[in-house]
């Protein structure tokens, strides 16, 4: 999955072609305005259909990375112009502008709880200590759209491994940075600040975790998480919390912002699952931004035969 793949193997013409045609009708689309609600709760938001596909006609179709299923990569431009961060804005669109130039130099992590060795780490030390690695990942919001984006970063696990979870770690909880003087989405009242996310301790462990320090080889920009933000692909992206400032281990399973927000819409595991809906719209396909059809949802995002063996036995529709 980390492999880097020839040009001449990679994105056919007929996708180059594709997403050509999209960027000429993406003007047409936008009028058509069919809508998906944010992950918000009662305040759905229009959204405009096509407008992340702008900037993509420089994509250079055989520099662009493909995944394991052999999707190509969204432009550098797609990536950083479509984002949700609400901190900043809910507006997917403005995400960019609003967080453009915020400063995430120098930073830490403090990783703590149930472990034999907390540490408070700076980047410079998880960039050093820990090899970056390539993963080029489909990125599935809750919402039906889709991205592909070639991540740089280490595994969880790695960190993990070196403070060592005690054995009554079960749950690891994440925590945004909740800097309310330079994120005024921060003075929301419908969301109980800060961001933070949870993952049970083997999911946690498991290779495709990822945390994400740069895209495209380059470093994360503020709109997609900067300096540092986890990335699970087998589960809606709002589980990827981004400019994490705090890993904690810890015993009962933790609760999450979207949990707070609207606990029937929002579970804790969120796998992705096109045999579960959301209640307000369908999971069984999406729309990959800067594409003109619809695909199908798979399973675990196209990840089942990684991760599927962690949920044995569990009900998935209870377990959303
Ligand atoms: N702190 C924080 N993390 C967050 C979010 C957020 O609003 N705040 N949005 C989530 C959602 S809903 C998605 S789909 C992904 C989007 O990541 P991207 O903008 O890098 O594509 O980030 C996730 N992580
Ligand atoms: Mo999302």
């Amino acid at each position: 999955m980390s492999q880097k793949i020839r040009s001449s193997e990679i994105t056919s013409e007929s996708t180059y072609l594709s997403r050509r045609e999209f960027i000429r009708t993406a003007g047409v689309l936008s009028l058509g305005g069919a809508f998906l609600a944010a992950c918000g709760t009662s305040t759905a938001e229009p959204t405009a259909e096509g407008a992340a596909a702008e900037g993509g006609a420089e994509a250079v179709a055989s520099d662009v990375p493909v995944d394991e299923l052999g999707r190509a990569s969204n432009t550098f431009e797609e990536i950083t112009n479509y984002n949700n961060y609400y901190e900043f804005t809910t507006d997917k669109e403005d995400v960019a502008k609003v967080a453009e130039g915020y400063v995430t130099s120098p930073w830490q992590v403090e990783v703590g709880g149930l472990v034999n060795n907390p540490g408070v780490y700076g980047m410079e030390d998880l960039l050093s200590q820990f090899d970056q690695e390539e993963r080029i990942y489909r990125l599935r919001c809750v919402e039906a759209w889709s991205m592909v984006i070639p991540w740089n970063g280490f595994p969880l696990r790695k960190l993990l491994e070196q403070v060592e979870p005690t054995s009554k770690a079960n749950y690891v909880r994440f925590v945004t940075i909740q800097d309310t003087e330079n994120m005024p989405g921060l003075s929301s009242p419908f969301y109980n600040w800060p961001y933070q996310e949870g993952l049970r301790l083997d999911e946690a462990m498991n290779d495709l975790t990822l945390l994400a320090t740069g895209i495209y080889g380059k470093d994360i920009l503020p709109q997609n998480g900067a300096p540092i933000r986890l990335v699970v692909p087998w589960k809606y992206g709002f589980k990827s919390i981004k400019s994490i400032v705090k890993i904690e281990l810890v015993e009962e399973q933790p609760s999450t912002l979207w949990m707070d927000a609207a606990p029937n819409e929002y579970g804790f595991y969120a796998n992705v699952n096109p045999d579960v809906d959301h209640p307000r719209w369908s999971q069984g396909s999406e729309r990959p931004i800067g594409q003109f059809q619809r695909i199908p949802t798979l399973k675990f995002n196209g990840y089942e035969e990684e991760v599927a063996g962690l949920y044995t036995g569990m009900d998935l529709s209870v377990n959303f």
